[in-house]
């Protein structure tokens, strides 16, 4: 039926229209699409890699749906969320390095056009609830502005969860386009807030609910309440770390038994992952003469968040939706830029797209069907590094002097721990011809051209009522 809608709508054509449906497939016959991130969460931090936090709904969700064990995403929350939301690579509009700071004069380019907003013209109900990180120096990079009917949440990350504000110290939550204060835990507020959006939803129209936690990214914080659930845990950060973790499961089950109540469950796709690998910020000793390595747990994979390894790019990812998505694993690699073409897919909506996509359909792959028609993978591409995954083979490329190579297969190695560089000069050098392709395409850092910005106030710049924001 799918591939028979997917035919029509490919010989009815687009016209002018920034949006083109299908013939027969009405709002309200799209699927309602939950789109979860977490932020920063390690590989084995889930019951379902055998790791010791609880997290019975994920494992539920994992069980009845596709663990996806080959997505990767960026290096960093504004790099990945950008990626996402646009369907193209974050190297094509400026947001290749690090992420949006509470002080940062830049966003996300009002020229990239969101999956938000292609969804919101077909006739979906758009809700963003937890970290945006796409930019908020001003009101045209907000959520609100970039397709989201609604908002709640704050605008940067490394957010205080207990006292909601900013690496800036700053109070940063927000409803719609104001900002609010509010007791409690931000993970707690945001599951609760999509229980609310879920059981307010007008069933004429199609939802879509994006999910950006802001847990478990440090700073480390929890309430009691998760943090009894680890007494057992001796080291103080690994167990507030978990807390936080179960914290989020649980928000998760609050959206899960509200899409029960509401009785589109078998209507809804849900997608989870964490938006770049679990962060290993440094070895610190625990006070008893041991040495903590991190408070996250990337499992096999090689380093965590912000570097170009397999800890750092692939993530924990899971879609279900029961009855269109079979259980099981998919092994087959998806990068998060084609989940843009894949969620237009399913929904049947073809867009006039004024600038190439990155991202492939995918949806085959995720039920099963087929193998992934992804190849290659530009993983990353900064003035400084870049990564190019061509089939099972990545390369990574340091281009500070002295320019330093590693190229790894990562289905015999998903450890990196054997660097093919110096033995594989014909696969190097087709390589390297396609990454200065990639590299020519590259358009200047945002973030560098920022922090070289004359400032008019040394301090960050706040959205509030500064009057130096324009
Ligand atoms: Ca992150």
């Amino acid at each position: 039926m799918r591939v028979a809608l997917r035919r029509a709508a490919a010989l009815l054509g687009c016209g002018a229209a920034l949006v083109c449906t299908m013939t027969g497939v009405g709002a309200a016959d799209r699927p309602n699409i939950v789109y979860i991130l977490a932020d920063d969460l390690g590989w084995k931090d889930v019951g379902f890699h055998g790791g010791a936090i609880r997290t019975p709904n994920l494992d539920r969700l994992a069980q009845n749906g596709a663990r996806l064990e080959r997505f990767y995403t960026e290096p960093y929350s504004t790099s990945a969320r950008a990626a996402l939301l646009t369907g193209r690579y974050p190297m094509r509009y400026g947001l290749q390095t690090l992420s949006i700071l509470p002080w940062s004069e830049y966003g996300l380019p009002t020229g990239e056009r969101l999956l938000p907003q292609v969804l919101k013209e077909a006739g979906y109900r758009t809700a963003m609830l937890g970290k945006w990180q796409l930019g908020h120096y001003k009101k045209d990079y907000w959520p609100t502005q970039r397709g989201f009917d609604s908002f709640y949440g704050s605008f940067n990350g490394d957010l205080d969860c207990l006292r909601k504000t900013n690496q800036a110290r700053e109070p940063d939550w927000h409803r719609n386009e104001r900002q609010v204060k509010e007791e409690g835990y931000c993970t707690t507020l945001i599951g609760k807030e999509a229980a609310r959006v879920i059981e307010k939803h007008d069933l004429t129209k199609p939802l879509f609910l994006y999910l950006s936690f802001n847990a478990p990214q440090a700073p480390l914080r929890a309430t009691k309440e998760y943090l009894d659930l680890y007494k057992d845990v001796r080291d103080e950060r690994r167990r507030t770390y978990a807390a936080m973790v179960s914290a989020l499961d649980d928000a998760i089950g609050m959206v899960m038994a509200a899409l029960e109540r509401k009785g589109i469950a078998a209507d809804t796709l849900i997608v989870f992952h964490s938006d770049n690998g679990g962060a290993l910020p440094n070895k610190y000793p625990t006070g008893d003469g041991d040495v903590q390595k991190e408070f996250s747990d990337n499992g096999p994979y090689r380093d965590g968040k912000g570097s170009l390894y397999e800890g750092s790019l692939r993530v924990v990812a899971l879609a279900s939706w029961p009855g269109k998505i079979p259980a099981g694993v998919v092994s087959e690699r998806i990068h998060v830029t084609d989940m843009y073409p894949t969620l237009l897919g399913i929904a049947g909506i073809r867009p006039e797209q004024t600038k190439p996509l990155d991202g492939v359909d995918q949806w085959d792959t995720i039920t099963g069907a087929k193998l992934s028609p992804r190849k290659e993978v530009l993983l990353a591409m900064e003035d400084f590094r870049g990564a190019l995954m061509v089939e099972n083979w990545k390369l990574i490329v340091y281009s500070r002097l002295p320019v330093r190579y590693e190229l790894y297969n990562v289905q015999d190695d998903p450890s990196e721990e054997d660097n093919h560089a110096d033995r594989e000069p014909q696969r190097m050098q087709e390589m390297l011809v396609r990454f200065n392709e990639f590299a020519w395409e590259m358009a200047p850092s945002l973030y560098l051209e920022d922090i070289h910005k004359p400032r008019k106030y040394p301090t960050p710049i706040y959205w509030g009522d500064n009057p130096a924001r324009p």
